[in-house]
């Protein structure tokens, strides 16, 4: 069954990796798996075709058959389950590696998304500086948690995994605010994720449509 996913018409960082559809691009390309993508300008993603299929009117979703999937935690780990190179097959490491995606999504992302709102969308309120130190603090606070854990490892448990793309994709958006670079092992660590071929096919693919004149109209 041919697999069509969403991704931004035009990226709001360029096509530089940081849209979410990356993460599902990046595993499919690591499982091998051929896709479609279907554009979508912000004003269609509010529309009733595309609410259809993600409630809050996001990107990316994934389509597979009758199978319509949105969040980028539940369509990655799809992709994992049913397709070999994501996940390991010994139960205890494969539910490892499932804890280190919600281990992202849930322990880690908010953080960044937090600094990512207190950096930019914040900027002209007048108790920026006061709350931005609060937020970064708490992303340092995670971020030497994190570093603690991986050491000197290459990936958080073992093998590549799953639960590594996701850090990876999560731990990236971090990385304008100078905060991931405080951290060398974590900084390397995106690092080896995004030098990673599938990763970079992901990157190229996402890019290329982003360099590309707007679509007439
Ligand atoms: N939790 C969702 C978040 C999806 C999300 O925030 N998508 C962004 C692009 S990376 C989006 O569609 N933004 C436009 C909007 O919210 O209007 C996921 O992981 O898929």
């Amino acid at each position: 069954m041919r697999i069509t996913i969403t991704a931004f018409e035009r990226s709001p960082d360029g096509g530089k990796g940081l849209a979410r559809d990356t993460r599902v691009r990046w595993a499919l390309e690591e499982v091998g798996q051929p896709y479609d993508v279907h554009l979508v300008s912000m004003r269609a993603m509010k529309e009733p075709a595309h609410l259809r299929l993600n409630p809050f009117g996001q990107i990316p979703t994934y389509e597979e058959g009758e199978l319509v999937l949105f969040e980028t935690g539940a369509i990655v780990f799809h992709i994992a389950q049913h397709h070999e190179g994501l996940l390991p097959d010994d139960a205890d490491a494969r539910a490892r590696a499932i804890t280190w995606m919600f281990a992202a999504l849930s322990s880690v992302e908010p953080v960044i998304l937090d600094l990512f709102t207190a950096r930019i969308l914040e900027r002209d309120k007048p108790w920026h500086e006061a709350r931005l130190k609060l937020v970064e603090d708490r992303v340092r606070n995670r971020f030497e948690q994190l570093s603690e854990r991986l050491g000197d490892a290459d990936w958080f448990d073992g093998a590549f995994s799953a639960g590594d793309l996701m850090m990876v994709s999560v731990l990236l958006r971090a990385r304008a605010s100078g905060i991931l670079d405080e951290f060398r092992n974590l900084a390397a660590y995106v690092a080896r994720g995004e030098q990673r071929p599938a990763y970079q096919r992901a990157f190229a693919a996402q890019y290329a449509i982003n360099a590309a004149p707007p679509p007439a109209g």
